[in-house]
């Protein structure tokens, strides 16, 4: 195949690994639908894919994963800088030279008996101010197809990449190369510890090596849109985080934008899929992952989703939970470590429908309620399975979700899962105070007996895993972000779902109800009503945030305001604690917000 580009350097860069990797053949992807499908037939072929029902669920794919090769591999993934104090305490880092000579030693011919994918992808939409140009390229057939989805593949990025001589490396080998006459597996991928994700930021180059799954491989998601752009953002002037963004219109039509961040299992594509159960405020989806942000010619600060789709968690997605996911994945989906069922449609636990049995995600005939040797529950789809589903086809995609120059961010939400402590929403004075709460953010340690005693986790901005330079360095630049914004910030404020009775019951209905708390906000931005000002922040006057057809005991209401200055003196020293390795990168602003925090808790 002639290469369908004139530009120098990616022609030099694919001749480059096309001679380290030594595939078959290379296939330069257009990102058309006639590609989609006829890797489709391809992998229905071989058997790494399975066609579902076309009647149940048209133009849709179910794909079982190696049993060791299920989820992103923190352990596994590596910020190179060319300086270890620039990876900071929240990343491995490896001397980017050597790694490199491992890497490459692993890259040598380990295409050998496959096709080589050169994928030309844009993050954000093409040509918008805010996107970036990439280039995947993978001997993955399932990675080009995902995405597809996932991001914008197009011969469109090529002109783009001729024009400016300019677009993000990405290179993804699953690490199985095949010798003449082997049998491929049907998800090939390397032991764990040949496994790699690296990302060299000075060069702003990704590599991965070994796995065939999610973050791992589709390398535009956490790799590009999180952790090299995080990088580059520092350096620009804009942001690059892990949040979801959602359009919030009154009655009146006035449009709130908000941008939440969440550490993983705290419902996240839900709340960005939320439907509102205040009369007449209606929530539309712009992204439920990732955001990408830059001042605007007006100051404000402008949000892009940088993907396309929605790699989303399978279980616990139903109609109940989450009816805007499951119409969105009713077709053109792929699913990944799901359950499929003997009419060939797809089941995962706490669907909220009944499964007659069916393939679990190990390609074993599975039935509800089956048990292991141990007497185990055996579950028929993985924890991680996912669905991979157009953002298009949401029936609540904001109708400005592609628009190049995005959406002004009015509030910031930030969040964690505590059952105790934590109020249900707390507005912070100042955005300074705002970037304590995002950088404090925590979740409860899970009841598993290790953990049992454990302090809480920290995960800021629901970052740790994703920011592609030193924490504290990030910290920083979100402080200088406000210098920049000034009076035009975003208003922060911080959520917590999941408060408890002693006796465990749930003391907040959330779902659809949590639209209550966002109406707050946007009245709190409105200077419609007022606050009570207390030592972490400013809460709801009672009877401000509007809990009319909710049977909410007011004791519970008590329990949800309340602040126990005891107790977040606890949850401040541990905070402390965390933020202590940062050491001399810890901002003196953080510094700052903890001791006016603390004299407000004593006062
Ligand atoms: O596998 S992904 O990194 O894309 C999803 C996730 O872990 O959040
Ligand atoms: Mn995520």
């Amino acid at each position: 195949m002639s290469a369908p580009t004139t530009n120098k350097k990616l022609l030099d860069w694919v001749a480059e690994i096309t001679a380290m990797c030594t595939p078959d053949q290379v296939v330069w992807c257009d990102g058309s639908k006639e590609e989609y499908d006829r890797l489709m037939g391809e992998m229905v072929a071989s058997g790494m894919a399975i066609k579902l029902n076309e009647e149940k669920r048209p133009n849709s794919y179910a794909f079982n994963s190696d049993p060791s090769d299920v989820a992103r591999v923190e352990n596994r993934t590596y910020i190179a800088s060319v300086k270890e104090e620039d990876a900071g305490p929240t990343n491995n880092w490896i001397d980017p030279v050597e790694l490199k000579a491992t890497m490459s030693e692993l890259y040598k011919g380990c295409m050998k008996g496959r096709t080589m994918y050169v994928i030309p992808f844009s993050m954000g939409p093409i040509g918008s101010p805010i996107a970036k140009n990439a280039i995947e390229i993978s001997d993955s057939p399932y990675v080009v197809v995902n995405m597809h989805i996932m991001a914008r593949v197009s011969t469109e990025v090529l002109r783009l990449i001729e024009k400016n001589d300019d677009f993000i490396p990405c290179l993804h080998s699953v690490g199985a190369p095949l010798e003449p006459g082997q049998e491929d597996s049907r998800w090939p991928c390397a032991p764990i510890e040949k496994k790699y994700i690296a990302h060299f930021p000075e060069e702003n180059l990704i590599w991965s090596y070994g796995s065939g799954y999610g973050g791992n491989a589709l390398l535009g998601k956490k790799c590009l849109a999180l952790r090299i752009a995080s990088n580059m953002a520092r350096h620009e002037g804009w942001m690059a985080e892990h949040m979801l963004i959602l359009r919030f219109t009154s009655p009146e039509g006035k449009k709130y934008h908000i941008a939440a961040a969440f550490p993983s299992a705290c419902g996240k594509t839900n709340l960005a899929m939320l439907q509102s159960t205040v009369p007449g405020w209606k929530v539309e989806t712009i992204g439920d992952d990732i955001a990408w942000m830059k001042p605007g010619p007006d100051g404000r600060l402008y949000a892009i989703n940088p993907e396309a789709g929605f790699f989303g968690v399978a279980p616990g997605t139903s109609e109940a939970s989450n009816p805007m996911a499951l119409a969105s994945c009713a077709r053109d989906a792929i699913f990944t470590n799901v359950v499929v069922t003997p009419d060939l449609d797809v089941w995962w636990e706490d669907m909220g429908v009944e499964c007659e049995g069916g393939t679990d995600w190990k390609n074993n005939p599975w039935k509800p309620g089956m048990k292991d040797k141990d007497g185990n529950k055996i579950k028929g789809a993985h924890p991680n399975s996912r669905f991979t589903a157009r953002a298009e086809l949401c029936p609540v995609i904001c109708p400005d979700w592609e628009d190049p120059a995005g959406v002004p961010i009015d509030i910031f939400v930030f969040g964690g899962k505590r059952t105790s402590v934590m109020p249900l929403v707390h507005e912070a004075f100042s955005f300074e105070q705002g970037i304590y709460m995002g950088a404090t953010a925590s979740s409860e340690p899970t009841a598993a007996a290790l953990d049992v005693g454990a302090k809480l986790r920290f995960d800021p901005f629901a970052m740790t895993p994703f920011i592609g330079y030193h924490a504290g360095d990030y910290m920083q630049h979100w402080f200088d972000m406000g210098e920049t914004l000034g009076d035009k910030a975003p208003r922060c404020f911080y959520v917590n779902w999941f408060r408890k009775t002693d006796d465990g019951k749930w003391l907040w209905p959330g779902f659809g109800e949590n639209s209550r708390v966002l109406k707050w906000m946007c009245d709190r931005v409105e200077g419609k009503v007022g606050a009570r000002e207390t030592p972490i922040g400013l809460m709801p006057i009672d009877g401000e945030l509007t809990l009319d057809g909710l049977d909410i005991p007011a004791s519970d209401w008590a329990e949800l305001m309340k602040v126990d200055a005891e107790a977040f003196k606890a949850t401040l020293a541990d905070a402390k604690d965390y933020l202590a390795k940062f050491g001399a990168k810890l901002p003196a602003k953080m510094k700052e917000q903890m001791a006016a925090l603390e004299k407000r808790l004593e006062a």
